[in-house]
């Protein structure tokens, strides 16, 4: 059955592979992001191909932009089917007494306060209807702190609690609610950690076959087209040669 599928952070990595994964499934797609050219772009590749798409530009750390943009969606868009929290990003890799204090708050609204604006907005109205599935971006690096991880690594074990959470909440309700926790997936995710160091960024994924987002793209798929009565509550998925956050066995 046809869904409305609304993807945070739709425009690049992760999120842009499960706007293209749902596409082929056959969904209608709300796609979110703060870059309005590349979501016009991705926009034109989707429709082209006879995917029903509308675009909404919002940074989600913005509370009052999130709430205009989900009420003012039109007639046809409004019952959320699957929301898929993708929006988010590490920055640096320093020791936890060294961290940026900008760095901090950037990670901290946009993994866990964005998440949850998004949540809050959204959830409603599937309760209501009793029918709907969250889909959230948690990581490998929410099961155990690495080095330098520290304060993404606590955004991320918050998504777990925060998916937890919303699980139990919506239990009596038809609402399903999933913690996808990817390792290693190249996106342009070590880019922004390092602050547009490429060199840096690729360093990351020398000597090892990552992820790709469409690896991750295909277990958000499955799991929003699962038979009714089975949640996928959490799924940790890691390349072959990685063991958890801090094992990763290059060749
Ligand atoms: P990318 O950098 O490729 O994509 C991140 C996306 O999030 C971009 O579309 C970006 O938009 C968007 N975004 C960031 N901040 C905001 C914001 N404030 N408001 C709206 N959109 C925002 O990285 P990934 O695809 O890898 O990351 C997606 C998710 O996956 C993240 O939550 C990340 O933590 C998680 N993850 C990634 C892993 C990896 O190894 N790559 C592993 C485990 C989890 P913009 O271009 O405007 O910045
Ligand atoms: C992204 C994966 O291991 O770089 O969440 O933190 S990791």
């Amino acid at each position: 059955m046809e869904k409305v599928v609304l993807i945070t952070g739709a425009t690049s990595g992760i999120g842009l592979a499960c706007a293209r994964k749902f596409a082929k499934n056959g969904d209608k797609l709300i796609l979110t992001g703060r870059n309005r050219q590349r979501l016009a772009e991705i926009q034109k590749e989707l429709t082209d191909v006879g995917t029903e798409v509308l675009t909404l530009v919002f940074d989600v750390r913005d509370r009052e932009a999130a709430d205009r943009a989900l009420s003012e969606l039109p007639e046809g868009w409004r019952e959320i089917d699957v929301l898929v929290n993708n929006a988010g990003l590490a920055l640096g890799l320093e020791p936890e007494y060294e961290g940026r204090f900008e760095d901090w708050d950037t990670m901290i609204d946009t993994n866990l306060k964005g998440l949850l604006t998004m949540t809050r907005f959204v959830v409603p109205g599937m309760v209501k209807r009793n029918r709907g599935h969250v889909i959230n971006i948690g990581s490998v690096a929410g099961d155990a702190a690495y080095a330098g991880g520290n304060v993404y690594c606590a955004t991320k074990a918050a998504v777990k609690a925060l998916t937890d959470g919303l699980r139990i909440d919506v239990a009596g309700t038809n609402v399903r609610v999933t913690n996808l926790k990817p390792g290693l997936v190249e996106t342009n995710f070590s880019n922004t950690r390092f602050h547009g160091d490429t060199e840096r960024a690729a360093n990351v994924y020398k000597g090892i076959k990552p992820l790709t987002g469409d690896d991750i793209a295909d277990v958000a798929v499955y799991a929003a087209n699962a038979p009714e009565h089975v949640q996928i509550a959490e799924v940790l998925i890691l390349a072959t040669h990685q063991a958890s956050g801090s094992v990763i066995v290059r060749q």
